[in-house]
């Protein structure tokens, strides 16, 4: 349970390497800071580099060769009690969350939930794992497919969703028998290392994870750059995932890349606008806007644009922005002073390209926001499909309102961006809904929802320059951590040709 002391200590926090906890060969370290007030140290953590990469990769390599015979639902059961003990820690590990990144503490304890469910769906795929058994064209002969670990794993992994992510790689990337070195986020450490702490409590035989912290340059990119590391999987900005898909494809490593949105909600003139108000509330400002599913734009039909409008500028203005840790505070901070920053910027550039900014805007400061990276909840009105605040992500608290005339506009500003991840249709006619349904370019649809809020059964991912193809969660994370063995067994006792040995 959370006390009082634990809001104002701080430790010293180490790498784990071949199940042992090191600080970096070089002994330097990083302060993590709570956003919410800076004057909080949540803790140092190791500054690697190069050296620190190497022995995790050779711990991991090495635990890989006993991992990887280890009976899948073995291993699965090891997940299983790691998402156990989460759940018993959900509480610690979401208040230590909040203080490292921000975000409130509902959303944080609905972080470890995530990583908890996780871990429940991928055990059980322990005994699935399922491959095919398919006819042979040949007589006395077996044909079935297998799936087979990758190898050692190297997973990048982002401050917005510090533990869930992480969960969605690790989890299922160990069932299949891999062995993981995992970069967190320089802003979320601690909930990487909280993390491991579960899966080494549940039994987890040393080095099959292996946690280094650091920068994207001393850490990140030795790592991408590692020959004994086989596949990389990275969530984060798209700019970065391009630059990993390069260094990947220079090394022949398998790459799986989760990166930007600029996520839309459909809003039809036959649709509920009170739901619509609170499911845009909560898809824009939910944790501070940053997620890569966040509501960035609202696509309105102009026949209820104006009521929508006025109905969310009054809603979003009575949100109580704060620090996380108070349970009546319905928006954290921005996650860095950088972000902050970005933020800041794309409010000069929607107001200098002709929006109409019509709440926000500004930064919170004075009093209980004296000490953190807090900004308003923003929305802008009267955007327009070009303009930079419609089509970049900008990853923090701030929504455009695009007016649009009927369904088929609506469908072409909402595919006229380069991403695709998720998307929401506000509507009580089913037609129109199935036609959302088929033609919003988004790896996620909503109905009547949100855009935020994926459950773990279902494929995560997007289209576009969001992704590579690839999915998490579901099964179809299965396919990113396994690869495909295809067994041909001939018990006919004689060389038989395929294609070749038939009667015609
Ligand atoms: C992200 O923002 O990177 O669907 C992940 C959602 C969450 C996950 C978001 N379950 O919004």
């Amino acid at each position: 349970m959370f006390t009082g002391v634990m809001a104002v200590s701080s430790t010293v926090h180490k790498n784990l390497i071949g199940g042992a906890w090191v600080g970096s060969a070089t002994g330097a370290s990083f302060e993590n800071r709570n956003p919410a007030d800076t004057d909080d140290l949540v803790g140092t953590f190791p500054k690697s580099s190069q050296e620190d990469v190497d022995r995790a990769v050779e711990a991991a390599g090495k635990a890989y060769e006993s991992w990887r015979l280890t009976p899948a639902p073995r291993r699965a059961e090891i997940v299983f009690r790691a998402g156990q003990i989460l759940a018993q820690r959900k509480e610690e590990y979401a208040r230590e969350m909040t203080r490292e990144m921000g975000k409130v503490l509902k959303e944080t304890r609905g972080d470890v939930q995530e990583a908890i469910d996780t871990a429940f769906y991928a055990a059980g795929e322990g005994r699935r794992l399922f491959g095919q058994t398919v006819p042979a064209e040949l007589p006395d002969k077996f044909a079935m497919s297998i799936r087979v670990p990758v190898g050692v794993c190297g997973m990048i992994t982002p401050w917005n969703f510090p533990m869930a992510i992480p969960s969605w790689k690790i989890f299922p990337a160990i069932v299949c028998g891999n062995s993981i070195v995992i970069k967190p986020a320089t802003d979320t450490p601690l909930s990487v290392v909280n993390f491991a702490r579960a899966l080494e409590d549940a039994g987890l035989p040393p080095g099959v994870v292996n946690v280094v912290s650091g920068t994207g340059g001393s850490v990140g990119a030795p790592l991408l750059k590692h020959a004994g590391i086989r596949l990389i999987s990275f969530t984060g900005s798209t700019e970065v995932g391009q630059q990993i898909a390069v260094e990947c494809a220079r090394g022949y490593k398998k790459c799986s890349l989760e990166m930007g949105g600029k996520n839309a909600m459909i809003l039809l003139d036959d649709a509920d606008l009170d739901l619509a108000v609170e499911a845009a509330l909560w898809g824009a400002f939910g944790t501070t806007g940053q997620r890569c599913t966040a509501t960035s734009r609202v696509i309105a039909d102009r026949r209820v644009v104006a009521s929508f409008t006025e109905r969310m500028v009054a809603r979003a203005r009575t949100l109580k922005v704060g620090s996380g840790l108070d349970e009546t505070v319905e928006m954290g901070p921005c996650v860095n002073e950088a972000q902050l920053r970005t933020v800041e910027s794309y409010v000069q550039i929607g107001s200098k390209d002709g929006a109409r900014l019509l709440t926000g805007g500004s930064r919170l400061s004075g009093g209980a926001h004296g000490k953190g990276w807090f900004f308003e909840p923003t929305i802008f009105g009267e955007v327009k499909p070009d303009m930079r605040i419609a089509r970049e992500e900008i990853f923090g608290p701030v929504l455009s309102i695009i007016p649009v005339d009927g369904m088929d506009e609506a469908i072409r500003v909402a595919n006229a961006v380069e991403y695709g991840l998720s998307g929401a249709i506000f509507t009580r006619d089913v037609n129109k809904a199935f036609r959302a349904m088929r033609d919003v370019e988004a790896g996620i649809l909503y109905v009547n929802s949100s855009t935020i809020g994926a459950e773990v059964q279902l494929p995560f991912g997007g289209v576009k320059k969001t992704g590579n193809g690839h999915r998490e969660a579901g099964t179809t994370v299965l396919d990113i951590f396994t690869e495909w063995k295809s067994i041909y067994v001939d018990f006919s006792g004689r060389l038989q040709k395929a294609q070749i040995d038939r009667a015609d």
